[in-house]
């Protein structure tokens, strides 16, 4: 870490000799990946810290209680059996780690790879006394590797598309102790990867008016391998953002993102992971509709040190959701980023 730093530091003071003035509202929201590209020999690094919390089942779009929740049919007993536990909470902390490089004007290529720290709270049914007990899991998620690709770049009006592919370097087989067993395999929210190859696609636009700036992204990811070696894999997900920024001063801005999430359905299941003992382990229970509400802030410094830093804020509120089955939902989560 103190390497890295040092490293960070050094490359700072080089850019001392850079004098281009550089725009807080250059970059979209941070929660936003693949948003900008680069100019010829140009790189950027990047760390962003994803915070979030969940506390609340949700059956549709309706909000459930606990003993709602065991008291439902689960996904192995054809609507007789009922859940052993149900999820009380959620948090998760996910470090994510990112470099862009252009090789020429027209080609921006990214690497994302991230890390991720993730604790749940389960309660047991009472007849099991009730008792509310902690799994915890953390490691490296998946790798992602975009190529970026330039349509259009006038001062008032950018696109571009991005064509890449997740790797599956996340691991699926997240064990921890449990009332029931000493060593379980845990739920799938709690694993770090797909453990499928999924490529995905994306398309960016960007207009300028003034101060202010209109954005969309376009985004699509499938799975594109058979199912992984525990036999599921994860349905497709679509997203799309729109968002406006303002520029407050050259060094700050501010923005309001609208984003709808789809995911699709799950195919097959985890063998290993037991449908009866909670709707976290049962494969019924995937895919979404959700539209959050993102509040942002853009800072970049100009000054003689740190220059070209930035430093972004984004506030995540969900505004509408529809799960499939029982499934845990996010109260907030926050992005905090810095870039390069
Ligand atoms: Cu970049």
């Amino acid at each position: 870490m103190i390497i890295l730093l040092i490293i960070i530091f050094s490359i700072n003071l080089k850019s001392l000799l850079a004098h281009e003035k550089i725009f807080a509202d250059s970059h979209g929201p941070i929660s936003i990946m693949g948003d900008h590209i680069h100019k010829k020999n140009e790189y950027m690094f990047s760390y962003r810290l994803m915070k979030m919390e969940m506390k609340n089942l949700f059956q549709g779009n309706n909000k459930i209680s606990k003993v709602h929740t065991m008291s439902s049919p689960n996904g192995a007993s054809n609507s007789s059996g009922t859940y052993m536990n149900a999820p009380d909470s959620m948090s998760m902390d996910m470090h994510m780690f990112g470099a862009m490089y252009a090789p020429s004007d027209y080609i921006t290529l990214m690497l994302m790879g991230s890390y991720h720290n993730k604790e749940m709270t389960i309660q047991r049914m009472p007849m099991a006394g009730g008792r509310k007990f902690d799994v915890n899991s953390s490691g490296f998620g998946d790798m992602r590797l975009t190529v970026l690709s330039r349509i259009q770049d006038i001062k008032k009006w950018k696109n571009h598309v991005g064509l890449g592919m997740s790797i599956p370097t996340g691991d699926i087989n997240k064990r921890d102790v449990t009332p029931m067993s000493s060593d379980a395999r845990l739920g799938y929210a709690m694993q770090n990867g797909t453990g499928t190859f999924d490529a995905f696609f994306l398309i960016n636009n960007l207009n300028e008016f003034g101060k202010f700036k209109v954005g969309e992204q376009l985004f699509f990811k499938l799975p594109v391998s058979n199912k992984n070696d525990y036999g599921y894999r994860y349905g497709k997900d679509f997203g799309l953002n729109l968002w406006v920024s303002y520029r407050f001063f050259q060094y700050l801005s501010g923005s309001l993102k609208i984003n709808y999430q789809y995911k699709g359905e799950m195919e097959g299941f985890d063998n290993e992971m037991n449908k009866r003992m909670s709707p976290a382990m049962d494969s019924k229970n995937q895919g979404f509709n959700k539209v959050n509400l993102g509040l942002g802030f853009n800072f970049v410094n100009n000054g003689i040190y740190f220059k070209n830093n930035r430093f972004a804020l984004e506030l995540l509120i969900p505004i509408y959701r529809d799960y499939k089955g029982i499934q845990m939902a996010d109260s907030f989560s926050f992005i905090l980023g810095w870039q390069y």
